[in-house]
């Protein structure tokens, strides 16, 4: 019986061995989720990192930690410290993420990064050709794995293989620019159907595969000697459910059920009960513009002085990437932003900013979402942004208001939002003052719209949806081909 393989850097278990120990958790991430129906106990199979270097797993638990993934359907690749440099915080992270992200100036070209790159795309190809076969569906994510699609297809010419990419493509003259875009577009071209968040990704991709590859393409499908491949746009939804029920239960807490987060906020809500709580809440990332919007803020207590003790903006920063240099150097610019802003504009009753730089659990993510007035999110460039659909689902009287850069992939869906260039601090400032004043009406108007879409279009009909079109690709393209 042909299986579905989802194969991806990170697997969706945490394991960890602690004194000897070790313990499986599933994860609880977007893509776990998405992918449940997709990953059905008994037919599927989930290929990855552990997360767990090599140098620190002992050899006599290998086969413990293979029989703790198989029961929950996953195999491992096992990486190395010196893997783990070059090709995840190398290549991926030091080339591909700023290049793809439009940071030019963050994005190292070096061969040594390159060669990792590809030998450890190898070991993953390795590992499905090794627990798969021709007949599966094979599901390949994302940007650290670009080349494993054609390494699969040099062995098994039939396979039906796809890829979805969950960061922007950039545009044709920003991706000429690397010294591997050929290998790089081949590597991609190994699959049926190439899967991007939004309509403008997928035209970037194919004007690239145009021009330096100058192959056939007609629409959105790329013609080869024996294959046709389809690229197609698929925005990427969140699990609704989960947050509007998350949220609900939330209300329904009794005071000693509630989150020592959570009173601590309404402690803060009614000592100050007209001071407007805006959130922004994201990886700590240069791509996510954090150090800008303290910026934009501090402009816009300057501009409308009147805000000021009347407004307060928590950032929750997930810790990321900290071995990447630009990252530890971001950390210490919003460290220090946030220091002086608050160190020149606080009063005694007032702090302007509450900085958290940590990852919370779920329950206190919902806490902030349901306490805040306002979502403040601003990346420079982002493939799609689920922290902005989170917040929306999580608003289940309707009120609340998202501010959102038009820069990221969701802004396409999410137009009744108050979207934004966050390099317009003008603008910005303008649109707070906006959000801070619409009445609750217009705010009920605009989340009513939001949510009836994500409601519709959740993670996992973007799973379904994504499978169904691989499989009718895979049969399309024989058609073909056989006529
Ligand atoms: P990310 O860059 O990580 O994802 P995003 O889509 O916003 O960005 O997802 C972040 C996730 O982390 C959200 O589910 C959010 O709830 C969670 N999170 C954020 N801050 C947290 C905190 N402090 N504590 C706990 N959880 C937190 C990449 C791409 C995106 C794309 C996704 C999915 O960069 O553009 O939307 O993949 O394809």
């Amino acid at each position: 019986m042909s299986k579905t393989i989802i194969i991806s850097n990170r697997l969706p278990v945490q394991l960890k061995i602690s004194e000897g120990k070790l313990t499986a958790e599933p994860s609880v991430g977007g893509l776990a989720t998405g992918l449940k129906s997709v990953h059905r106990d008994g037919d599927g199979l989930w290929i990855g990192w552990t997360g767990l270097m090599e140098e620190d797993t002992p050899e006599e638990m290998e086969p413990e930690i293979d029989k703790a993934l198989a029961k929950l359907n996953c195999a491992k690749v096992n990486l190395n410290i010196s893997e783990i440099e070059g090709y995840y915080f190398g290549f991926s992270n030091r080339t591909i993420w700023p290049l793809y992200h439009y940071f030019l100036e963050y994005t190292e070209f070096e061969l040594k990064f390159w060669e990792s790159y590809k030998s450890v795309n190898q070991k993953f190809a390795d590992a499905i050709l090794a627990n798969a076969n021709e007949e599966d569906t094979i599901w390949v994510h994302d940007y650290q794995l670009m080349l494993v699609p054609q390494m699969i297809r040099e062995v098994w010419p039939n396979a039906n293989i796809g890829f979805f990419l969950h960061i922007p493509f950039p545009s044709y003259e920003i991706f000429r620019t690397m010294p591997w875009r050929e290998e790089v577009l081949e590597g991609l071209l190994g699959s049926d159907l190439i899967g991007f968040h939004t309509y403008d990704y997928e035209r970037h991709f194919l004007s690239s595969v145009r021009r330096l590859l100058n192959l056939d393409v007609s629409f959105n499908d790329i013609y080869l000697e024996n294959r046709v491949i389809k690229v197609d746009s698929f925005p990427m939804g969140i699990d609704y459910q989960k947050f509007e029920n998350a949220a609900k239960e939330n209300a329904a807490n009794s005071e000693a059920e509630k989150s020592d987060f959570q009173k601590k906020l309404d402690e803060h809500k009614k000592s100050a009960p007209d001071t407007k709580l805006i959130i922004s809440i994201d990886r700590l990332d240069y791509s996510k513009g954090i150090a800008k919007r303290i910026n934009a803020f501090e402009y816009f207590l300057n501009k409308y002085p009147q805000f000021k003790e009347k407004v307060r903006l928590i950032i929750l920063a997930v810790p990321s990437r900290s071995n990447v240099p630009q990252y530890q150097l971001l950390k210490k610019e919003i460290d220090e932003l946030v220091g002086r802003i608050n160190g020149e504009l606080s009063t005694v009753n007032w702090t302007p900013i509450w900085y958290f730089y940590r990852s919370l659990p779920f329950e206190n993510l919902i806490d902030l979402y349901t306490s805040s007035d306002i979502a403040w999110l601003t990346p420079l460039r982002d493939g799609m942004n689920l922290v902005a659909k989170e917040y929306i689902a999580t608003r289940t009287d309707k009120t609340g208001v998202l501010i959102l850069s038009e820069m990221a992939g969701s802004a396409y869906e999410m137009n009744e939002a108050l979207l934004i260039n966050p390099n317009n601090f003008e603008q910005q400032a303008d649109t707070l003052k906006k959000a801070i004043e619409m009445p609750k009406e217009q705010q009920m108007a605009r989340n009513m719209f939001l949510q009836n879409r994500l409601k519709r279009y959740t993670v996992e009909i973007w799973a379904n949806e994504f499978m169904q079109a691989l499989l009718a690709q895979k049969e399309g393209s024989l058609a073909t081909f056989v006529s």
